[in-house]
């Protein structure tokens, strides 16, 4: 090790030593130090310099002016307690109490999770967070809440942003500290696409709230409370905020579709409350709920049910701010909405126009509007730079109450077309995804079921099948591996159970389970897991945060262990080197520890030599180094 450290020092590298170096220089003893990261780091941006971010090949590139983007300066110097005061002091309850005792819409912001995860593929990264998080705690501390975590952004950070979710956790808690945290939580699928064993929920929720989270929005896939208990049990027994919640789908007014009426809603809801939620969360996943419907719905709900009450659309349709002004007159207590400039479309409807609404009336927020203005602006120069995963989309449609797709979805769903060679015959897609909901019996679509009916429509409009011939027992057909896993009962069972001739087509004599999957789903020993982990990342620790990520994601995480070995903490660049390297001349910062900032000065990229490999110059702190990488190209 030691040699190598010489080698690679900079000092020994540019030829400037002499023979007493070896005697004043003790970094060369300490092995694995921060040098050894900056090494690391270097690579890898010499390496995305040389031959590109394979996710951003081909795609929009930023606008070459794209700024930093700067966070609004505090607004003033001693932070204002708030929600996670009441929550620390009081517990889940006192919480629930004073949101019942507020005249005020409460509003959760979205943009760290809902928000990028609908428009920009879930691909924001922590740096964009965390920089903005202090303007929230010292600008906006009357949020009810800032949802940043769980949903897809989970094993987004890992498998796509090369970083580590609970260390964005850690961080945007620690920055914001008067501001309850919120996480998306798949009840017994975790964050993940499948249930998981009881322990292994009970085991990630544990963690999740020693990490930092403060509320947990639990839902079911297929609204079945029975599979939700295990982690609202888990989110109770540590003493957090247990949201419970009911997806919103169908149309609530139509006749013809009275499988989930009013009726069926306030049943679930009495259901939730029984389980011992805290809140009860209405998720509009799809953006479905209308704002006659709002209105019936959230009055019931008021008058049957003790619980405060939070409320999650999604604006695809552009009448998401109706539904959520009828929800306010009908008494919610809390709305989810999106800074202005990550809202609309597919993502949450907008948080400034829905202060601006409010303001001078009963329900008025109480938000600071130049406040809002202000951390729009900053995510506005956040989205600039993330031009590659820009979905297109070009205006709201009313077709989304034909499909019923998710926002979260909508647009994932669509690439998938895209690379399929289907994107011309889009609405065709979406027309199938439809008829394979009413071939389904009439679900929710909601992570993970939403993907299994995205993946039959996909498969039927490539393969030219309609629904008749996929229903017909004459005709072979082979399903989607989710699709058969759905039928034997993995994801758990709708209302009214699976349709039994499709399920015994789909299954050929095999007998579905009946009851909940996590029933029959053996715990798992942790300590054996852990083994097994460090074996295969080959790392000398694994701590109980990167044990919860290997049960849910075992490759997803070992293949990321193994590239921060060699790439070191990428999650410290800024956005534009991330995902487009540097530029000859171009200087940039990267903090990898506290305090501790490495300034980065690209100086020359040479040509490529025999061997296939470029020489990148840099400047590290000042002192030359040079990076050879392989050309790719
Ligand atoms: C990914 O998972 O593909 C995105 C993370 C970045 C991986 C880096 S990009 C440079 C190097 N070349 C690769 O093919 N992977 C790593
Ligand atoms: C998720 O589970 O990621 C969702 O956003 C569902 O709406
Ligand atoms: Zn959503």
């Amino acid at each position: 090790d030691f040699v190598i450290n010489l080698l690679k020092h900079p000092t020994f590298l540019s030829n400037q030593y002499t023979t007493k170096f070896i005697d004043t220089t003790p970094e060369l003893f300490k092995f694995d130090t921060r040098r050894d990261r900056a090494t690391r780091l270097l690579s890898y941006v010499a390496d995305i310099t040389v031959n590109g971010h394979p996710e951003t090949e081909g795609r929009a590139l930023p606008p070459r002016d794209a700024k930093t983007p700067r966070p609004p300066a505090a607004r003033t110097d001693a932070l204002q307690p708030g929600t996670r005061q009441i929550l620390d002091e009081k517990g889940p309850k006192a919480v629930a109490e004073w949101m019942k005792a507020q005249k005020q819409l409460l509003i959760t912001d979205t943009t760290m999770r809902d928000g990028h995860q609908s428009l920009l593929a879930t691909r924001m990264r922590s740096i964009d967070m965390i920089r903005v998080a202090p303007s929230y705690a010292a600008n906006l501390p009357g949020l009810f809440s800032v949802e940043c975590w769980g949903g897809a952004t989970f094993d987004v950070a890992y498998r796509f942003l090369q970083e580590c979710p609970w260390q964005r956790l850690r961080d945007i808690r620690a920055a914001m500290p008067n501001i309850m945290t919120q996480m998306l939580l798949r009840a017994s699928n975790g964050v993940g696409y499948t249930n998981y064993p009881d322990n292994v929920v009970q085991g990630f929720v544990a963690q999740a709230a020693t990490s930092g989270v403060d509320v947990f929005r639990v839902f079911d896939s297929l609204n079945w409370v029975e599979n939700m208990r295990v982690a609202m049990d888990a989110v109770i027994a540590a003493e957090k905020v247990c949201e419970g919640t009911i997806c919103y789908t169908g149309n609530m007014l139509d006749p013809a579709r009275s499988k989930y009426d009013l009726k069926y809603y306030v049943a679930m809801a009495k259901e939730l409350e029984k389980a011992g939620a805290h809140v009860l969360g209405v998720k509009d996943m799809a953006g479905l709920l209308k704002a006659p419907a709002a209105t019936q719905l959230f009055t019931a709900l008021k008058q049957e049910v003790g619980l405060p009450i939070h409320f999650h659309t999604h604006d695809t349709s552009g009448a998401a701010i109706s539904t959520v002004l009828a929800a306010s007159a009908a008494g919610v207590d809390v709305i989810d909405a999106a800074m202005d400039s990550f809202s609309g479309n597919t993502s949450q409807p907008t948080l400034g126009s829905i202060v601006e609404a409010l303001s001078q009336t009963d329900r008025d927020t109480g938000l600071d509007i130049e406040a809002i203005r202000e951390i729009s602006n900053y995510f506005e120069q956040v989205r600039a730079h993330y031009a590659a995963f820009e979905s297109g989309l070009q205006a709201p449609a009313s077709e989304v109450y034909l499909h019923e797709m998710p926002g979260g979805q909508f647009t994932n769903l669509k690439a998938q077309a895209r690379s399929l060679g289907l994107e011309d015959r889009w609405h065709e897609v979406a027309k199938t995804y439809a008829d394979v909901n009413m071939m389904f019996g009439d679900i929710v679509k909601v992570t993970p079921s939403s993907k299994v009916v995205g993946d039959m429509a996909l498969m039927m409009v490539s393969q030219g099948l309609t629904r008749e011939q996929v229903e017909d027992p004459n005709t072979d057909v082979s399903f989607p591996d989710s699709v058969i896993d759905m039928m034997k009962g993995n994801l758990g069972q709708p209302p009214g159970g699976w349709p039994t001739a499709l399920q015994a087509k789909v299954l050929k004599g095999e007998k579905p389970l009946q009851d909940r999957p996590g029933k029959h789903l053996k715990p798992v020993d942790f300590e054996a897991a852990r083994a097994e982990a460090q074996k295969a990342t080959g790392e000398a620790e694994i701590d109980d945060e990167d044990l919860n990520a290997y049960l849910m994601y075992p490759k997803v995480f070992t293949d990321y262990a193994k590239r921060h070995q060699q790439y070191g903490p990428v999650r410290t660049l800024p956005t534009r080197t991330f995902f487009y390297g540097m530029e000859p001349g171009e200087e940039i910062s990267a903090e990898i520890d506290p305090g501790k900032t490495l300034e980065i000065r690209l100086q020359a990229v040479g040509e490529t030599g025999d061997d296939g490999e470029v020489r990148v110059f840099f400047e590290l702190n000042g002192q030359p180094r040079t990076i050879r990488v392989p050309n790719r190209k």
